[in-house]
């Protein structure tokens, strides 16, 4: 489970259930107060067996009606699974099993032998969903009922994992002298292009909530701090219903100065080894958990294979060839598609960028280098994306830092430059080259733990048939 060697007690604990187990030696005739979950409740008559979880661990407490208070125990002995118990008592060894001689012991086992105990909430019955159980029930049926299903071993090793991957990201984010930074959600003007904005009054005057940090992180650096990163939500009205798209996502950003496309790529691929690396390198003990819940269904197990670096590059212009000699029907200037990513895949099966990206298709803020032009002779940019298999995990670029032709690219698009003069501003004053990349957390946890829709990495989803809980 989780290690909890560190944690410091609480007003309803001494220990934690990992504490014990894994003190047990040093523990033994010592009373210790723990509380948990009632996983199972056995015993009848005058002795009783109750399995506690918390997050850290499983402990069995061991309780004698004639040792403690005898509603308390009744009480106990009644209770329903995942109840939550408060115990108190001494640590004891447990008795070890009978193995042929000859055979070695297996590693010695502790309990707590109660001396009082309360029972802190009921738990109702049935429960909507099983914990410990292996029942199966479809994923709205789970979401709906997130609180318990949040409470089923694997599923919160995948959270476990969610938050190892921020962790990680954060940390070696850091050692390249990017500083964490928080961005406003509620804005004026769209980044992404305006069709896909949630609207909402600002007070009296009509806002929208963010659709990316995009022109804050720029502002950001334009102002100064040179290297930043944000993890924060990001929302998109759009109409899609896809096991890859969200309403609400959450957007891992940088944004860098004095760097260009191929740099920021370079930060990527490096953020991506070093998580990767610290997941196999401490967290085996997770993706072991999803793997014995996927073995269970006979899925198809996981594991932690660190990517070589660089990540492969393939430029759009070649990705266009390698899908239309795949039988693939696509022309230069089209979008690449889910399908069309199989194509690539197949020669690329890992992460693998695709660099310069047609500039009539990536937004406004993108650097296009005027000589730079693709097989068909339309103009390239330096636009990219990271993906892995069939599915986008990143988009990214250098940025347009030419104020006269940011604006012109602006009313390219169609897009009013006096809507954005809070932005533009920001470029008349001296504004350094700078490059930047947005990563869909969500998708990259899919990657990671195998999970075949974003929804099973995202606590409480937002998508266009749920709001709640
Ligand atoms: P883009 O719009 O491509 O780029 O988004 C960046 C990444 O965010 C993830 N993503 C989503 N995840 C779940 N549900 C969605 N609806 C969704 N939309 C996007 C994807 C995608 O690659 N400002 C740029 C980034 C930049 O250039 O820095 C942007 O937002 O993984």
């Amino acid at each position: 489970m989780r290690d909890s060697s560190a944690w410091k007690p609480t007003s309803y604990r001494t220990h934690t259930l990992g504490q014990v187990v894994d003190n047990g030696a040093d523990l033994v005739g010592k009373e210790v107060s723990v509380a948990g979950y009632a996983e199972t409740v056995r015993g009848r008559g005058a002795i009783c067996f109750l399995m506690l979880r918390d997050g850290t661990g499983h402990i069995q407490a061991f309780l004698k009606k004639d040792n403690m208070d005898e509603a308390t125990f009744e009480a106990i002995q009644s209770a329903s699974r995942e109840s939550t118990i408060q115990v108190t008592g001494s640590v004891a060894q447990k008795r070890p099993p009978k193995v042929p001689e000859g055979e070695p012991l297996p590693p010695a086992e502790y309990e707590i032998q109660v001396s009082s105990a309360q029972i802190l909430s009921m738990a109702g019955t049935p429960l909507p969903v099983g914990v410990t159980d292996d029942v199966h029930v479809g994923l709205d049926i789970r979401l709906d009922n997130r609180h318990l299903d949040l409470r089923r071993a694997h599923v919160n090793a995948m959270f476990q994992l969610r938050s190892k991957v921020l962790q990680y990201g954060r940390e070696y984010l850091i050692t390249e002298g990017f500083q964490e930074i928080n961005s406003p959600k509620i804005i004026a003007s769209a980044s992404e292009g305006g069709t896909n904005l949630f609207p909402m009054m600002y007070f009296d005057t009509p806002a929208f909530l963010s659709q990316s940090p995009q022109l804050y992180k720029q502002l950001a650096v334009l102002g100064g701090l040179e290297r930043v990163f944000e993890i924060g939500p990001a929302f998109r009205a759009e109409k899609h219903d896809t096991y890859r798209h969200l309403n609400e996502f959450i957007s891992f950003d940088i944004e860098g100065a004095w760097m260009n496309d191929e740099d920021v790529m370079g930060v990527q691929e490096r953020m991506i080894h070093h998580v990767w690396s610290q997941v196999a390198a401490n967290d085996q003990n997770l993706i072991d958990i999803v793997n014995e819940y996927k073995a269970s269904q006979g899925q198809e197990t996981i594991s932690v294979e660190v990517p070589e670096l660089p990540f492969p590059r393939i430029p759009y212009c070649d990705a266009i060839e390698i899908v239309q000699k795949g039988g693939g029907e696509i022309e230069w200037g089209d979008d690449i598609e889910s399908h069309h990513c199989d194509l690539i895949a197949a020669q690329y099966p890992g992460f693998h960028f695709l660099p310069r990206w047609p500039m009539a298709m990536k937004p406004f803020y993108i650097f296009h280098d005027e000589n730079e032009k693709g097989t068909t002779g339309g103009q390239l940019s330096r636009g990219f994306d990271l993906n892995y298999g069939r599915d986008e995990m990143t988009s990214g670029g250098q940025r347009e830092h030419r104020v006269d032709v940011l604006e012109q690219n602006l009313r390219n698009m169609d897009l009013n430059p006096e809507d954005f003069t809070f932005y533009t501003d920001g470029f008349r004053y001296g504004a350094p080259p700078h490059a930047g990349w947005g990563l869909g957390v969500a998708r990259l946890l899919m990657v990671l733990t195998g999970a075949g829709n974003v929804r099973e990495v995202v606590l409480f989803p937002r998508d266009r048939s749920r709001v709640t809980p």
